[in-house]
């Protein structure tokens, strides 16, 4: 298929290139964002920079959507998420090419993105009949008490490059069938993927009859992102990103005393034992290291290897490195793509300039590749290095395909490694000893918000809840009862005697 085809069905024509807003019905834009392929450094199309008053006008279609989409019992809104995935379902291939022509990542990868995004509509659809509260047994006499879940209003979504559709819709398709409407702030790397996703969610709404404002755009850099988490109108803000960033929003949501959901920078480690099945440990390192070109959030960064099988796996490993095809993602004969741009190529240069000044010894050499096919300059080997873990560039989390390879003698040693980083995402451990899995998971074992056992760091399914702790910044989202992120709490009791008696059994006689 031509890189234009996928476009043309998305309804994105490549004329000109065309610009878009966002929210058809906003006018009177100035600046735009263009947005550049890192696959072959072509201009795909540009979206406008919202303005103030466009925000504004944002956020007051969102609220009158609000009251009208809050009052549809929550099985009718899982309805609307239900067509939304039978409309991904239809557009998976042309929405998977645009991931991956706009971001970069494998076409398999793309297609997965989109599959994530059907999954969470199911999860959503489900979910939209057990949106249970709990009822409770009063200590007094003609009682009754239980507590209910209500929508909160306006949530906020700030979502990163590295995942353009997937992270939205785990945080929108939630927010819907709770009755939520949400306000999007994609990253400003990707903004063509989320033109496409509304034009697709916005098909779902004009065919129900239902207000536009139920799913609103904005667009540009962190200034607008700003608007939201300085806004008490926006009750709930998401954000997935780097620390740095999701300290910046913590606090600004905070100061308002407003909520946030924050998933932020991981620092994924393997510990693999001597126990541990060879097969296994390779295609989990390798695809948590490279896939996505080392920008996931889960990616592998650092492996920490019992001593007695340290240098096997360097060499089993260097050995799958020399098989792995970088080149034009859309191309399924190509494992890793381009990094993001330019930016992203100077941090991994930076990154490999440190660890090298810090003492370490490459067992894959990196470096950015040029001639054909790479014009467009994004395009990295990646890279295995001997580091130590208190290194500060193994601190770090850099986005970019590099491995950091430790090792250590007593498995208590490894989970001390695995643990020692500022950030606690996704970990993983590959053994086929019980005491060692065990111990992993238990108490006393991994720190992250995500603990595998013979199963690589990244590659999450929708099921459980997804988030991590320290500095990825504690928040859950996806599966599990994760929704109660995106709802309040009330507490009811209701008296149905003919007294008032009072709770504590406190005597109050008029
Ligand atoms: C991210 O990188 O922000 O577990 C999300 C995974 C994916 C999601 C990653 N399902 O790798």
């Amino acid at each position: 298929m031509q890189v234009k085809d996928f476009l043309k069905k998305l309804g994105l024509k490549t004329k000109n290139p065309g610009t878009w807003t966002g929210q058809e019905s906003l006018t009177g834009s100035v600046r735009s964002i263009q947005s550049h392929s890192p696959v072959d450094g072509e201009l795909i199309g540009s979206v406008t920079v919202t303005t103030r008053e466009q925000y504004e006008q944002v956020i007051a279609r969102a609220q009158e959507a609000f009251l009208v989409w809050r009052n549809l019992p929550a099985p009718k809104r899982g309805e609307i998420v239900r067509q939304y995935g039978e409309v991904l379902r239809q557009y998976k291939d042309p929405l998977g090419r645009l991931v991956s022509y706009e971001m970069g990542k494998s076409l398999q990868e793309g297609w997965g993105e989109v599959q994530e995004m059907i999954d969470i509509c199911d999860f959503a659809v489900g979910l939209s009949r057990q949106l249970y509260g709990l009822s409770m047994h009063s200590e007094r006499p003609g009682h009754r008490m239980y507590e209910q879940w209500h929508p909160l209003g306006i949530v906020g979504i700030i979502s990163a490059f590295n995942f353009p559709v997937a992270v939205w819709s785990w945080n929108a398709c939630i927010a819907w069938v709770c009755g939520d409407v949400c306000v999007w702030k994609a990253s400003e790397k990707t903004p063509l993927c989320s033109i496409a996703c509304q034009h697709l969610f916005q098909k779902v709404l004009k065919a129900n009859d239902l207000p536009e404002g139920i799913s609103c755009i904005i667009n540009g850099d962190y200034r607008v992102g700003e608007y939201m988490t300085k806004d008490t109108r926006v009750a709930l803000v998401s954000a997935t990103g780097s620390t740095r960033m999701g300290k910046i929003v913590g606090k600004t949501v905070a100061e308002r005393l407003g909520r946030s959901l924050l998933e932020l920078g991981g620092n994924n480690a393997i510990i693999i034992t001597p126990s541990a099945d060879l097969k296994i440990v390779l295609t989990g390192a390798v695809f948590g290291a490279v896939g996505t070109a080392g920008q996931r959030c889960t990616t592998t960064r650092r492996l920490i290897i019992h001593e007695s099988l340290y240098n096997d796996v360097k060499k089993a490993l260097a050995q799958a490195y020399a098989q792995l095809r970088i080149g034009d993602p859309l191309d399924p004969n190509n494992h890793v793509g381009p990094l993001i741009d330019k930016g992203a190529v100077e941090n991994y240069l930076h990154a490999i300039s440190e660890v090298k000044k810090a003492g370490g010894k490459f067992v894959v050499e990196g470096g950015v590749l040029e001639g054909p096919g790479y014009e467009s300059g994004c395009y990295v080997k990646p890279c295995i290095a001997e580091a130590q873990n208190d290194w500060a560039i193994v601190q770090h989390e850099t986005f970019a395909p590099i491995l950091y390879l430790l090792k250590y003698s007593t498995i208590e040693e490894a989970i001390a490694i695995q643990n020692g980083v500022p950030q606690g995402l996704s970990s993983a451990i590959m053994t086929n000893n019980l005491r060692e899995a065990e111990r992993f998971l238990s108490v006393a074992g991994s720190d992250c918000g995500i603990a595998n056992v013979n199963i690589g760091t990244s590659g999450a399914e929708i099921g459980g809840a997804f988030g991590g702790e320290k500095e990825t910044g504690g928040g859950r989202e996806s599966g599990s009862d994760s929704w109660k992120a995106y709802m309040r709490r009330q507490t009811n009791t209701i008296n149905y005697s003919e007294t008032v008696p009072l709770a504590q059994g406190i005597k109050f006689d008029l």
